[in-house]
């Protein structure tokens, strides 16, 4: 018996017209997404965080393992434990662990390892990996796990952007504290923390710009 039977493609054909309409909007809209390190305190519903979750668990993954787990943080304690713990190991990397090149890298984006935002997002949605997964006692194995989990992170950071919240791709090294914080089991690694909310009135971000098409695609 297959457990799961083939079903009909759910999928609409759409006039040429429309699709390139669809893909330059869709373009515009994920253009304006920025990374931001400034939020407001103002609060956000879980109803909202709980569509752009269940977006981010429509991604592929190897084998359809779906082997993600997707931490909603909203306790204020927690959020400070997190903050302290990240600003301690980014106090660390900033001091001695990245190298002269790296911080060369960063400076223009302005960061260091104050992590207030932390604090101050109303949400933050820690994503963990999981590594393999348990069934009835039974160790079953997951698939190209970094692929499928960076993939649901794309996603959910495209649905918070449509939802018109912002974001930030933050990654504190080393982040095994994360898995101590928020009490996950062995199988589960973390893999990306992302702070979510409105933008502080005041926020800016480093005046960037997007390698051009040429520069990131080949034609063969
Ligand atoms: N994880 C550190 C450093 C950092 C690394 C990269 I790559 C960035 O794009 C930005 C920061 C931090 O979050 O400060």
């Amino acid at each position: 018996m297959n457990e799961h039977p083939f079903i009909k493609l759910d999928h609409e054909i759409l006039e040429p017209t429309e699709m390139l309409c669809r893909a330059r909007d869709f373009y515009s809209l994920m253009n304006r997404r920025r990374s931001v390190r400034f939020f407001s305190d103002r609060d956000i519903p879980d109803e909202l965080l709980e569509w752009t979750i269940r977006t981010a668990g429509t991604a592929p993954s190897g084998a359809n393992k779906q082997p993600w787990t997707f931490c909603l943080v909203r306790d204020p304690e927690i959020k400070k434990q997190i903050r302290e713990a990240a600003e301690k190991e980014e106090y660390e990397s900033y001091q001695s662990r990245m190298s002269q090149e790296w911080l060369e890298d960063l400076a223009p984006l302005g960061t260091d390892w104050h992590k207030e935002f932390l604090e101050i997002a109303p949400a933050l949605i820690v994503v963990f990996r999981k590594t393999h997964d348990w069934l009835d006692g039974v160790k079953k194995k997951n698939y190209y796990v970094q692929e499928s989990v960076g993939i649901a992170c794309g996603f959910l950071l495209a649905a918070l952007h449509q939802a018109g919240l912002v974001a930030l791709t933050h990654t504190p090294s080393p982040m095994n504290f994360l898995q101590e914080i928020l009490q996950r089991p062995e199988n589960e690694k973390p893999y990306l923390l992302i702070p979510v909310g409105y933008p502080a009135q005041e926020a800016v971000v480093p005046d960037i710009r997007r390698k051009s098409l040429d520069e990131i695609m080949i034609r063969y």
